[in-house]
């Protein structure tokens, strides 16, 4: 595809396989696949990534509790993860990426190299508390003794052990001020805001070097011997966390950094990711990436968790929803929207059979399938089953036009923060003004009185009906083709791959262009059913 616009670059999170996904996991696919649509049917090439972490302590020890492999454990559930992807989700990535993939290693051994030539990691021993769940270490003070005399980390409330190792250690202390400068130059890097901020507090506190290896298990990148900083008898694997955010340079070619795919995709437009990993994204990985001498990503995006009726998802309340389950009761394109109109992407967003179903009867079956059908169905059985050719237009059709036209670059600067919320809470308004438009013309009156008004009123709702449809391909990819298809809409340019149906994506080239006066078009039929 030949495109004047910038090449764009989104990854999700890689998930840990040692499960099989949840309904968290799939709203950030959903998101990211989104974001990733749009920029498509903008007119930008985009690469979109998306994977599995397999490997750290918590894979070793969930495969030793199934009395398998590591290896087996991640091939088992990484193959589950990506048959939701494909099969439930509709998930448009480029690449999923597994950390076992052979030139990962590759790409991790080579990050390691230069953070080693930059001076950046010494071997020491670690002393401290640990959290497989997590992960992740914390301080003593970031921990707390329970009624049941366990110590859990404060903040996740997870277990944690003691451990003391050998362990290499990066610098990071190094990167304090470099960071503080680096978020004032880009206060766009992370979103949202107040997230954001949360970040910098941190890195204004201080902080410590990282220990990123690791002696007592095997199950990792092994630290390549010629590559280490300080002389060792040990066998040392990476922090299960350095080569998984090495998976977002892998993705795009690297160790080849004069790859084509590395020239054109790196850095990242933006790392979609959830609140709980927000300091590996904001903090190790930029500084990872300055001592690598490799230039940083432009965004990273922290979305809130989403829970059940207020409650947190897990496995021992037995509230956990599998994607396909609500895939199956609402359907992909109902759940799509829900996910993305019901909550603004970064706050946290609780869900219920309830909320999900007024979405689905009164912004799809009501505001747009009913708009939809109405008006393509007049126009199929009194406009000789053409659009029609419309007249002068009055004030309120210029007013319903004006708004449905500015909503491509509202949506745009919406996508660009990742605010689908307001994109999509923006369009539905306009929906709304145009189902107000159509009762107060009344062109089932006009049949009778005014063929030439009903033509105009008819026409007009049609093109407020395409831009909608258009807007909502990103979010609803299947539903949107068939609207634009009962709209005859030309496929045009290369937006994308065809959907489900068959037919292509159209982009968002011609939005601008109205619909053309003596189209065909054929009866249509509902597109966006009542949940009984
Ligand atoms: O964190 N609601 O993997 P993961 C919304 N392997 N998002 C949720 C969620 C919920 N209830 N639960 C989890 C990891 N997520 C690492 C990432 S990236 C180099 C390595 C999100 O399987 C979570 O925040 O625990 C993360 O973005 C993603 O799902 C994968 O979580």
């Amino acid at each position: 595809m030949t495109s004047s616009k910038p090449p764009f670059y989104i990854t999700t999170a890689i998930s840990y396989p040692n499960g099989t996904p949840h309904i968290g996991h799939a709203y950030e696919y959903i998101a990211s696949d989104a974001m990733a649509r749009f920029k498509r049917l903008d007119g930008h090439e985009t690469y979109f990534l998306t994977g599995t972490d397999e490997h750290g302590q918590k894979m070793q020890q969930s495969a030793e509790k199934e009395g398998i492999s590591p290896r087996e454990l991640a091939t088992r559930n990484s193959a589950e993860f990506k048959r939701v992807d494909d099969e439930v989700l509709g998930i448009s990535y480029d690449r999923f990426i597994r950390t076992t993939d052979e030139d990962h290693y590759a790409a991790s051994t080579a990050i390691w190299r230069r953070m080693v030539e930059a001076g950046d990691i010494y071997l020491d021993k670690y002393a401290g508390w640990y959290s497989v769940r997590d992960e992740r270490f914390f301080t003593a003070d970031e921990t707390e003794v329970r009624a049941d005399g366990e110590r859990y980390a404060t903040e996740t409330g997870t277990p944690v052990t003691w451990t003391e190792e050998e362990s290499y250690f990066f610098r990071l202390s190094k990167y304090q001020q470099p960071l503080l400068d680096f978020y004032s130059a880009n206060p766009d890097f992370g979103g949202p805001r107040t997230r954001f901020n949360e970040v910098i507090r941190f890195v204004e506190s201080g902080l410590d070097d990282l220990s990123i290896s690791r002696t007592t298990f095997d199950w990792g990148v092994p630290v390549p011997k010629d590559l280490t900083a300080g002389e060792t008898s040990l066998d040392h694997v990476m922090y299960v966390w350095v080569d998984a955010l090495t998976n977002y340079l892998t993705g795009v070619g690297f160790p080849d950094t004069e790859s084509e795919s590395f020239r054109k995709f790196w850095p990242a437009d933006v790392h979609v990711i959830g609140k709980d990993i927000s300091r590996f994204h904001c903090i190790f990985w930029p500084a990872f990436l300055m001592s690598a001498r490799l230039e940083l990503p432009k965004r990273v995006m922290i979305h809130g968790f989403l829970h059940n009726a207020g409650e947190k998802m897990s496995k021992s309340v037995g509230n956990v929803v599998a994607p396909s389950a609500w895939v199956q009761e609402y359907g992909l394109d109902a759940v799509r929207f829900f996910l993305l109109r019901e909550f603004p992407f970064g706050q946290d967003g609780s869900y219920t059979h309830e909320a999900v179903l007024g979405r689905k009867n009164s912004d799809l079956a009501n505001n747009l399938g009913n708009l939809a059908q109405r008006s393509l169905s007049m126009v199929v059985k009194n406009c000789e089953g053409m659009i029609p050719q419309p007249g002068e237009r009055t004030a309120a059709d210029r007013r319903i036009l004006a708004q449905s036209d500015e909503l491509l670059e509202i949506s745009r600067e919406a996508y660009d923060m990742q605010d689908f919320h307001r994109a999509l809470e923006r369009t539905w308004f306009v929906l709304g003004e145009a189902n107000a438009y159509f009762a107060e013309q009344e062109p089932w009156k006009l049949k009778k009185t005014d063929l030439s008004r009903m033509n105009t009123v008819l026409y007009v709702t049609a093109e407020v009906v395409r831009k909608v449809a258009l807007l909502a391909q990103p979010v609803m990819p299947d539903s949107a083709t068939k609207l634009l298809d009962a709209l005859n809409v030309e496929t045009r340019g290369d937006a994308g791959r065809t959907n489900a149906s068959g037919a292509g994506p159209r982009s968002f080239e011609a939005f601008h262009t109205e619909l053309v006066p003596g189209t065909p078009l054929e009866k249509p039929t509902p597109i966006f059913p009542r949940h009984e």
